[in-house]
């Protein structure tokens, strides 16, 4: 990592198997930007603790993502894959982070009241504080641009916040990182809700989201199943068609254009015949990794490796920035 090129960081949390919003809103561009940049991709497991978990699939589905990840095309040996509790930095830049950040910005964050709502029966502090978390490990690696899905944009603006604010008083020891959210992608809906996002571990029905790891004849299903309108044209229109400009939008994400330029294809054509095009699509995109995956992920020894290589390169990186920080703020040593 010491040449000139500029910094990615991002991660994701091991809650579930990945949607395909988590893979045509972040995913796919963490693999186009691994050439022209330095990547350093994690597996936020530390993160997926906000909400209750068991501790047997966590595991499991953290090393499946380590799996996934280098299924996808990215590349272990060019970038850093790695799990965020494996590089203790975390946990401390965390704490001392969140003697940065105020309640009250913290209150404001949609994915808190979410949550919150969703799981009112474990509203922890951890769910409170996860942006401080989530900004200490952009922060450690000195990241330029972080690429994440619309839903994250408000945890970027806050990460710059705390940042920003720890220089002034400080001097310049963090870099202040940029937001890279792609044009088309980057707010997949529910099949069945198109009003609201497609999360990989919120849903109560299974035909709203569409896992990876689905069968694909299930996959090519639940596009069949979803939800349009009582019209019969194809336009993207996402206030009052929400359901058919999702599946321009997940149709035009794969194949490269716009939705508005992809609605054009399928002018004239039913509901039925644009769903199974839809369908095909992503079929097709989701197969070759079906199969990298299965081959990745029955070599247990190898990903075992992947981690354990990628937790020393990361913490490499991670330990300096920890260092000058514990310096500024006065601990001893
Ligand atoms: P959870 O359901 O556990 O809250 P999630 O599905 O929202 O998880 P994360 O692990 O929190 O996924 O996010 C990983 C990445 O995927 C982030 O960059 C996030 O912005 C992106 N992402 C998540 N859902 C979508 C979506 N529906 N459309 C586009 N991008 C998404
Ligand atoms: N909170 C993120 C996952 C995440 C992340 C990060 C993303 C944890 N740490 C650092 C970008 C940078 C989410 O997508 N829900």
């Amino acid at each position: 990592m010491e040449n000139e090129k500029k910094i990615i960081y991002s991660a994701m949390q091991p809650s579930g198997v990945p949607s395909l919003g988590n893979y045509l809103g972040a995913l796919r561009n963490w693999k186009n930007l691994q050439n022209e940049y330095n990547c350093v991709y994690g597996i936020a497991n530390m993160h997926a603790l906000t909400v209750r978990q068991d501790p047997a699939a966590l595991r499991k589905r953290t090393r499946d993502l380590v799996a996934l990840f280098m299924a996808l095309g990215i590349d272990h040996e060019k970038n850093i894959l790695y799990v965020q509790s494996d590089v203790s930095a975390h946990a401390e830049l965390a704490w001392i982070l969140n003697c940065f950040t105020y309640m009250g910005e913290l209150s404001r964050m949609t994915q808190f009241k979410d949550k919150s709502a969703k799981h009112a029966d474990n509203i922890n502090a951890g769910l409170f504080t996860y942006p401080v978390l989530m900004a200490g490990d952009i922060l450690l690696y000195r990241a330029d641009l972080v690429p994440v899905g619309e839903d994250q944009r408000q945890h970027l603006e806050i990460s710059r916040d705390i940042a920003e604010r720890f220089n002034n008083i400080y001097g310049d020891v963090f870099k202040v990182p940029d937001a890279y959210i792609a044009k088309v992608g980057a707010r997949i809906t529910g099949l069945q809700e198109p009003t609201k996002k497609m999360s990989k571990s919120e849903s109560d029905n299974d035909n709203n989201v569409i896992f990876i790891l689905d069968d694909l004849n299930l996959i090519a299903n639940k596009i069949k199943r979803a939800v349009t309108d009582s019209e019969a044209e194809v336009r993207y229109d996402s206030i009052n068609k929400p359901g058919v400009s999702n599946l321009l939008n997940i149709y035009s994400t794969i194949i490269g254009k716009t939705p508005e330029d992809s609605a054009v294809e399928f002018e004239g054509m039913g509901y039925g015949d644009f769903k199974k095009r839809v369908a095909e699509a992503v079929v097709e995109e989701i197969r070759p990794i079906q199969e990298k995956f299965k081959q990745i992920s029955a070599d247990k020894a190898f990903v075992d490796k992947v981690m354990k290589d990628g937790a020393e390169k990361a913490a490499y990186i991670a330990n300096k920035t920890l260092r000058k920080v514990k310096k500024k703020v006065g601990y001893p040593n």
